[in-house]
């Protein structure tokens, strides 16, 4: 697809609201920016069960643990459909996973910090996956018909999470001195991390323009983050958690939250490798990757010998 009557006719499908399916006429570039986005989505996924499931074998309960056992399994689900639906762009599995864990695909930043204490998790919940709704809300509306409905389906159990989070929290935010004051130290240190998750100003982030034309996105970086947190200030009000913004003030003319300054270097440290879990992380991905070769190996020679069955017997 490239001559201007063919792009007219997409921009005009996607003006109309319709959905791109895999099999359709797409330009090359909206095909490479979805693989870009979803996939480091898929990878995002991935990462992030490393620090929570850091926290599996130390939960305080058994309810706990297997609410955490859960909520775990449930991200390696959604990394899962987000492969199958980069997939049908015409990307190849192995490649997208060996260019995070070998090459330069990127994935969230958030998953980079460390969960130091059982309040961190409780936050996880509550701010991490409070954000991923927002921002899947709006990806569930993409005109990428597999990304779209992928994305619907994760929300439901983002839903989920974040209930739990804000749960826990608020049970810690009420209970000892001791719990009150992890429950608030853990909000202190994921709070800016957490609004970084949204990506760079609009007036710094490159891609923004081109996607929303596509409407692969329907809302931008700002546009979400200042969604987020003015439904944040309410739930934080109400189980006693402060956040840690000297600045946060509500607007009467905008009708939002004002918020201070985002430590924006510290962003781009961390997006370019630097921040304070990514070697660890990259380590651990990469050792699973490697040590479970055999498996998908197995796997691949297992659906191989059905495939020949099926073709003798039919
Ligand atoms: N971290 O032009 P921009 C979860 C990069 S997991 C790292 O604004 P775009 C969960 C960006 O890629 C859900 N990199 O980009 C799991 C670009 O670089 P490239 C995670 C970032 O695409 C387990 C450059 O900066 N969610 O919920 O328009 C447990 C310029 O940015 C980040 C997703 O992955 C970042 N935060 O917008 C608990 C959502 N931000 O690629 C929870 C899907 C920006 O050009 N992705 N960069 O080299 C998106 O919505 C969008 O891609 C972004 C960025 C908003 C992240």
């Amino acid at each position: 697809m490239n001559t201007e009557q063919e792009l007219k006719q997409f921009q005009e499908r996607i003006d109309n609201g319709e959905k791109i399916e895999p099999k359709d006429a797409m330009p090359e570039r909206y095909r490479k920016q979805l693989i870009r986005m979803m996939s480091q989505h898929a990878h995002s996924e991935i990462v992030g069960m490393l620090p929570e499931g850091n926290w599996i074998t130390r939960a305080p309960s058994l309810k706990r643990k297997m609410v955490l056992l859960a909520k775990v399994q449930d991200e390696a689900g959604h990394g899962l459909y987000l492969y199958s639906a980069t997939e049908t762009l015409g990307a190849r599995r192995q490649d997208l996973v060996e260019d995070y864990l070998y090459g330069s695909a990127k994935y969230s930043s958030i998953f980079n910090y460390p969960t130091l204490t059982y309040a961190d998790i409780c936050v996880i919940g509550w701010l991490v996956d409070g954000a991923a709704i927002v921002n899947q809300t709006m990806l569930a509306k993409s005109s990428y018909g597999p990304y779209a409905r992928a994305n619907l389906r994760i929300c439901k159990e983002e839903s989920f999470h974040k209930k739990q989070g804000y749960e826990m929290l608020a049970k810690m935010a009420s209970g000892t001195p001791e719990q009150q004051k992890m429950a608030q130290d853990a909000v202190n240190r994921w709070w800016w991390p957490t609004l970084m998750m949204f990506g760079p100003h609009d007036s710094d982030s490159p891609n923004s323009a081109e996607l929303i034309r596509w409407g692969v996105k329907t809302k931008t970086n700002d546009e979400l983050r200042v969604h987020f947190v003015d439904r944040m200030v309410m739930e934080a009000e109400a189980i006693g958690i402060t956040l840690p913004d000297p600045d946060l003030r509500y607007n009467e003319e905008t009708g939002h939250w004002d918020f201070g300054l985002i430590p924006w270097d510290e962003f781009w440290s961390v997006v370019k490798g630097d921040g304070p879990m990514n070697r660890e992380r990259i380590r651990a991905r990469r050792h699973a990757y490697e040590e479970g070769a055999w498996v998908r190996e197995a796997a691949t020679e297992y659906a191989r010998k059905q495939r020949l069955r099926a073709e003798k017997a039919s």
